[in-house]
């Protein structure tokens, strides 16, 4: 049986609006943010964006061809997309400055809370799936070293052709998705595939601006996770493996070189990669 599989930038970005509305809305009201931080950046954000406007000239055409841009990005349902792309990295960066644990970076767009649980061993899979077996093993500990009994790993990555499950029709719903839960030893071992470099959507507004800027819409391969414990903050991190054409210019600089795995090729050609997680404990 072949399957096909598809993801237009309409119907992926309409689930990625879905999922942040159902998930992030209640905490992203502006009526929740202080009128003097919303005052403060406002302000700010403007004051650049007139700055820019009078350094570059920028005339009538081009403030109707923004204007039509950002239309287009709501009706492609594209804020969380574009957003996260281009602008998640620095407040990742601003959010998790004070860590000594493990460093983290972008959540990205294609997160699903309720993945079903896996147990402290088990797979990702959920058909038969092409591209290269990989497991991943590592152990929770606090920055004290202590392994951190039930801590979990939440995983999701795209599959052998560059898709994600619930953004691209024909998948199985939590297929490359899974909760792993650690027992006292805090170990956990995670058999998956390798993840394929991945383009984000580009025939919506988001591939429009990047096309006309000339730019690419690549992103390495790479595999992310969200590791918790009892007590501990959590970490939204991604791993990247060595050699990836798109390790040095990702479309969402989001690639840091503590996040590089070790990759061993195993007799059977598998993959096998060792990465363990330190998380800091809460304040
Ligand atoms: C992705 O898989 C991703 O990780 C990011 C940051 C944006 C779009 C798709
Ligand atoms: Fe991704």
């Amino acid at each position: 049986m072949t399957t096909v599989e598809s993801a237009t930038a309409s119907a992926s970005g309409a689930a990625a609006t879905d999922r942040f509305q159902a998930d992030k809305s209640p905490f992203a009201a502006v009526k929740d943010v202080p009128k003097d931080r919303v005052d403060t950046l406002a302000h700010e954000v403007l004051s650049a964006v007139h700055a820019t406007i009078r350094k570059h000239q920028v005339t009538y055409d081009e403030y109707n061809a923004l204007k039509a841009w950002l239309i287009q990005v709501g009706a492609d349902g594209e804020w969380p997309l574009f957003l996260d792309v281009f602008v998640e990295h620095a407040v990742e960066e601003v959010a998790t400055a004070h860590r000594k644990g493990n460093k983290g970076t972008i959540e990205g767009p294609y997160y699903v809370p309720g993945a079903p649980e896996r147990g402290a061993e088990g797979s990702t899979l959920e058909r038969e799936e092409s591209g290269t077996p990989l497991v991943w093993e590592g152990v929770i500990r606090s920055t004290d070293g202590t392994p951190l009994a039930g801590g979990k790993v939440d995983v999701w990555q795209d599959d052998n052709a560059g898709f994600y499950s619930q953004f691209s029709e024909g998948q199985p719903e939590w297929n490359l998705r899974g909760v792993f839960t650690v027992g006292d030893d805090g170990k956990f071992r995670i058999h998956t595939i390798k993840p394929q470099p991945y383009q984000i959507p580009h025939d919506g507004a988001t591939g429009a601006l990047i096309e006309a800027a000339g730019w690419h819409a690549w992103r390495p391969a790479h595999i992310h996770v969200k590791v918790s414990a009892p007590g501990h903050e959590l970490l939204t991190a991604q791993l990247y493996f060595p050699g990836d054409d798109h390790n040095n210019d990702d479309i969402a600089q989001a690639v840091k070189p503590e996040l590089m795995l070790d990759p061993q090729e195993q007799p059977d050609g598998s993959i096998l990669v060792q990465y363990d997680v330190t998380l800091d404990p809460t304040s």
